[in-house]
């Protein structure tokens, strides 16, 4: 009956790294016996996005699509920003426009699950509805304290920019300042002006949904949920990792090539949908895959936003490279079924940048994790599987395109990655606690079953 399916809406923002989430949130509610509408913007900064919605509702008929229009920024003081930022900050401040689009859907929403990038818009919304929203984070909570706190952080500039050492958040493990996004230091900057303007709704959600597991970060996870720190947030629910679903069949060449690679010898290297590497690293990254004389499968992208990444991979690397190393390895500029490959036996390793959904995708298959993070939270990220045993870090790398990382470092640490037993122990142990958080009775089934449950009249 009606009165036992909750009707949840699920709004996610801008980029893979948010859909991605949204899209397993929106198939495991559906296997739960809930009712889904789906919010997105009528068009997307990346191919892939619009790509993977169509093919979601056409595998998920019964969800119900909702597209809005956001009215799009004065292009005069956005031109110098990252798309992806832009369409954060448009479509932040447009959402209460989804008002007039879900208050007459029948049966009536329950509850409307928004990205914590447009939680302040959509807080006022859930209150006119007199239903909750439940704030969708796509990071790790350990960043999420980091969001949270940078209110009171920005607040004062000098506190900020006369810091040389840690950031204390109280109750927390102090962040190192090295961790801390570049934009941060700057109130104005696009990226933090969005984020800050949602952190401070975030008291007025009614939880917080994470992508994360309880054994994967237990110190942050339990320092906010016994109220030793952030006192004014709600519950912090960890749900992950979110299982995947289904992609499209996967047409590319690697799979029947990872068939005929033996079991964990290849390399599987890429830096999410949104890093563009400079070429000078790309040549080290080449020649420390090379020397390093394992099996690789190397997904590379030049551009932040894929319909703009054209250029031939022979102008990039080089025939000679792909010559030599064609039995050997594969260099890929087109989007793969990321979650196959993780799953696959014959990867062994993987040299990624942290991105939270990657970071859950290999924890959920115990694959080692060399980690290189170049932005955003992708630091904080490195800290948190570096300490549950998930991967190694060598933080004297920087960000991304700080200085060059240079061909003997890489090789080093892929050959770290490939033979260290007890790395490999570890991680098939945090592939153990993270299939049972999402098994039968596991702690993440348990806390999306209780929201679930509340939800139902
Ligand atoms: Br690239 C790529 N195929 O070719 P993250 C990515 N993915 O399936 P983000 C593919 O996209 P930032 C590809 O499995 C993951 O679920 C991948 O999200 C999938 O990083 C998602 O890992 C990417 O959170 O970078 O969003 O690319 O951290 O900068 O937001």
């Amino acid at each position: 009956s009606e009165a036992s399916q909750p009707h949840i809406a699920l709004f996610p923002s801008a980029g893979m790294g948010h859909l991605t989430p949204f899209l397993r949130l929106a198939s495991m509610l559906l296997s739960h016996n809930c009712m889904v509408t789906l919010l997105t913007t009528k068009s997307t900064v990346s191919a892939a996005e619009s790509t993977y919605i169509s093919f979601f509702l056409s595998t998920n008929p019964e969800i119900k699509h909702i597209e809005f229009q956001v009215p799009p920024m004065q292009p005069s003081n956005t031109t110098a920003d990252d798309p992806f930022f832009i369409q954060f900050k448009a479509t932040s401040r447009s959402a209460h426009l989804i008002y007039p689009l879900i208050s007459s859907l029948s049966p009536p929403l329950s509850a409307i699950f928004s990205d914590l990038v447009v939680a302040s818009g959509v807080s006022k919304v859930a209150v006119y509805l007199g239903i909750p929203n439940y704030a969708v984070s796509t990071t790790s909570a350990k960043f999420l304290s980091l969001l949270a706190y940078l209110p009171i952080l920005t607040s004062d500039a000098a506190k900020l920019s006369n810091r040389s050492t840690d950031i204390e958040i109280p109750g927390l493990t102090p962040l190192p300042i090295s961790s801390i996004p570049p934009p941060f230091f700057n109130p104005d900057h696009l990226f933090t002006a969005t984020l800050v303007s949602n952190a401070i709704a975030l008291p007025d959600c009614k939880g917080i949904l994470m992508n994360t597991f309880d054994c994967f970060e237990p110190e942050t996870l339990s320092a906010i949920n016994n109220k030793r720190a952030l006192r004014n947030l709600p519950p912090i629910l960890p749900i992950g990792p979110l299982e995947t679903y289904e992609l499209k069949k996967d047409l590319g060449q690697y799979l029947p090539w990872l068939n005929s690679q033996p079991a964990e010898s290849v390399v599987f290297v890429s830096f999410g949908s949104r890093t563009a590497m400079t070429k000078d690293q790309i040549k080290e990254l080449r020649h420390g895959l090379e020397k390093s004389e394992y099996r690789f499968l190397w997904i590379l992208k030049t551009k932040t936003v894929d319909k703009d990444d054209t250029e031939d991979l022979e102008d990039l690397l080089s025939c000679s490279f792909l010559e030599r190393t064609k039995n050997k390895g594969m260099v890929l500029k087109e989007w793969v079924n990321q979650q196959d490959i993780l799953a696959h036996p014959a990867v062994g390793g993987f040299v990624n940048h942290c991105g939270w959904n990657s970071v859950m995708e290999a924890a959920q298959r115990g694959i080692p994790m060399l980690a290189w993070p170049q932005h955003g939270d992708q630091r904080a990220n490195a800290e948190v599987l570096e300490k549950a045993g998930l991967g190694i870090w060598d933080r004297t790398w920087g960000w991304g395109g700080q200085r060059l990382v240079k061909t003997d470092e890489i090789q080093k640490r892929i050959s770290e990655l490939m033979t260290d037993v007890k790395l490999k122990s570890r991680a098939k142990k945090v592939g153990e606690e993270a299939r049972k958080a999402t098994g039968n009775g596991g702690s993440s089934i348990k806390t999306i079953m209780e929201v679930i449950e509340s939800l139902k009249q």
